[in-house]
């Protein structure tokens, strides 16, 4: 497939890019069998957590005890996350710094009454809200949204990525004098996504799912980014390819890169 993928420029003043079906109808189905595989997992093992938290997604699909007895599944998602459509696109965009965070999957909650909140990602580390407003212009985190279910499942704020919070979208985030994290906050847009879609946000920009109108929902999200202490601090080993799958991966940058700094932090 060729692609007029969406611009630097683009992404530059909006903090987020949609590239219309990325993905062939193939490529789709066997990320979703090998996806939903691991989510029927881990659901299993975690009811009562995804109970009490009131959970709506879970990370590090990646790692390998998710395929203990599937380890050919395990190469085929690494290859699938580095496939030259996802690399040669983000590349292009952002140089040849990134490297291989970590995945997520977005689901609906249980409770379908239950409100999504605005954020921007590093809210709920250690980091302080005064230290990421001052990183702001050093910190490049994506997320790559591949939507498995139709979904208008996310809201943003353009261009939110290259400022802090004005006064109203404060005291919204951290629900300050009576306002509630999950309220309208003007300017923001909400995107519809079908499967083969691919989304690019910045993880800083505010934004929030979206539950309600979407009967289901599985987002698949690959996190990638440039290095920075802030967000490093997550990476996790368990959850990139080991030298023998490396060793067999067409492309393996991401990954090496990662591994750099994941032993570079001990
Ligand atoms: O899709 C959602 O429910 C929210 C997504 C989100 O908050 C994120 O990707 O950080």
């Amino acid at each position: 497939m060729t692609h007029n993928l969406p611009d630097l420029d683009t992404y530059q003043t909006q903090g987020y890019l949609i590239a219309r079906q990325l993905f062939c109808p193939e490529a789709m189905a066997e990320l979703q069998s090998i996806v939903e595989r691991i989510h029927r997992q881990w659901a299993a093992e975690n009811g009562d957590l995804i109970r009490a938290n009131r959970l709506l997604n879970m990370h590090s699909l990646t790692d390998s005890r998710y395929f203990k007895e599937q380890a050919a599944e395990r190469q085929t998602l690494f290859a699938w996350i580095t496939q030259p459509a996802i690399t040669g696109w983000l590349t292009g965009l952002f140089g040849d710094e990134l490297y291989f965070h970590n995945s997520q999957l977005f689901f609906n909650p249980l409770d379908r009454e239950q409100l999504p909140y605005w954020h921007r990602d590093l809210q709920y580390s250690t980091v302080t809200d005064e230290a990421q407003q001052s990183e702001q212009g050093q910190l490049l985190a994506l997320h790559l949204r591949v939507p498995l279910l139709p979904e208008c499942g996310m809201a943003l704020i353009p261009g939110s990525h290259r400022r802090w919070d004005n006064h109203l979208e404060r005291e919204v985030r951290f629900e300050l004098n009576g306002h509630q994290k999950h309220e309208y906050l003007p300017g923001s847009v909400l995107i519809n996504l079908q499967p083969g879609d691919a989304l690019l946000f910045d993880a800083q920009m505010l934004h929030r799912g979206h539950y309600q109108s979407n009967s289901a929902r599985l987002a698949f999200d690959i996190c990638v980014g440039n290095y920075h202490p802030f967000t490093a601090a997550f990476l996790n080993k368990t959850v990139l390819p080991d030298q023998a799958e490396m060793a067999q991966l067409a492309n393996h940058d991401w990954y090496r890169r990662a591994w750099q700094i994941a032993e570079s932090l001990g």
